[in-house]
């Protein structure tokens, strides 16, 4: 199966956009008003961002335009969020990452230096594709919105933002669904729970484990079973067995928790992350870090 760079990312143009931009609430009663919803986007080659400074708590991003990355691997990049006060530093860290070669040790060695250097760094707070909406929690400090390949790619700009003052207290949107990262021995896993009646359609993506991961879902037939995935894994052939739809969520952090708009269409998918480890620089879902989930 052919592993997917860590942005390699789509919540695939399955939710309706919209640009609405509504302030935050300026009233300090209004504790249990609905989070701001900020806009981010790119014109040319610079990110954008609706509104350059925002209180502490929940916000909800809504993706607008994305770039575009070349070539053959290429596609729409996805727009992310970043606390860091180190952005420059972050980057170099993530360039043996980004050059990755699976086949050289000593290349999978620097990537996965380079995953904990840039984890140190850094706090990353999820990210996707056009249309596609999520709530978190921003504490205070300096941000940007970034899209992460085209950066890579020398292509694109992040924008700064600040979130600073007073917090506000609104809470993350509700959601039946809840997919985990977990650490366990050895490596990492996710686990899942309430996802088989999602209500409303918003999913948690939690990490609980002590590196970043991102989250990938892939519809797969519904007689797909774990055996089916741990040969794909093995193989470089084209897995039959996938028949979408895609959607997938970038990475956060240890101690991050998103709330992800759905719809998510029901039937069985694979959930998946190929992060680099920090251990080795092998991808999490090589060692692991998937699951077989039945969404309804
Ligand atoms: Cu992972």
């Amino acid at each position: 199966m052919r592993t997917r760079s860590w942005v390699g990312l789509a919540m695939a143009a399955v939710l309706p956009i919209s640009l609405a931009v509504t302030a935050a609430p300026a009233s300090a009663a209004a504790h249990m008003a609905a989070p701001p919803k900020v806009t981010i986007a790119v014109a040319g080659d610079q990110a954008t961002i609706s509104q350059a400074t925002m209180r502490p708590g929940v916000v909800e991003f809504q993706v607008g335009k994305t770039f575009k990355v070349p070539g053959p691997q290429g596609g729409p990049d996805t727009l992310s969020i970043v606390r860091t006060d180190q952005l420059d530093e972050v980057l170099a860290a993530l360039g043996p990452v980004f050059a990755e070669d699976f086949a050289d040790p000593a290349s999978m060695a620097a990537a996965a230096r380079g995953m904990a250097a840039a984890r140190s760094m850094s706090t990353w707070y999820g990210g996707t594709k056009k249309g596609g909406v999520w709530q978190v929690d921003l504490p205070a400090g300096n941000y940007y919105v970034i899209g992460l390949q085209s950066t890579m790619m020398g292509l694109a700009k992040p924008v700064a933002f600040t979130v600073a003052g007073e917090p506000r207290s609104a809470p993350l949107h509700a959601t039946a669904g809840t997919i985990r990262a977990i650490s366990v021995p050895g490596g990492n896993a996710f686990v899942a729970k309430g996802m088989s009646h999602l209500g409303d359609g918003w999913v948690k993506f939690a990490n609980s484990a002590k590196e970043v991961h991102f989250m990938s879902m892939t519809g797969v037939k519904p007689s797909t079973d774990a055996a089916t995935i741990r040969k794909a894994f093995q193989s470089n052939s084209d897995p039959k067995w996938i028949i979408g739809p895609h959607y997938d969520f970038d990475v956060i952090s240890p101690g991050v928790s998103v709330a992800m708009q759905g719809p998510f269409g029901a039937g069985r998918y694979l959930v998946d992350c190929f992060i680099p480890s920090e251990t080795d620089g092998m991808p999490h879902a090589l060692m692991g870090m998937w699951k077989l989930v039945d969404v309804g």
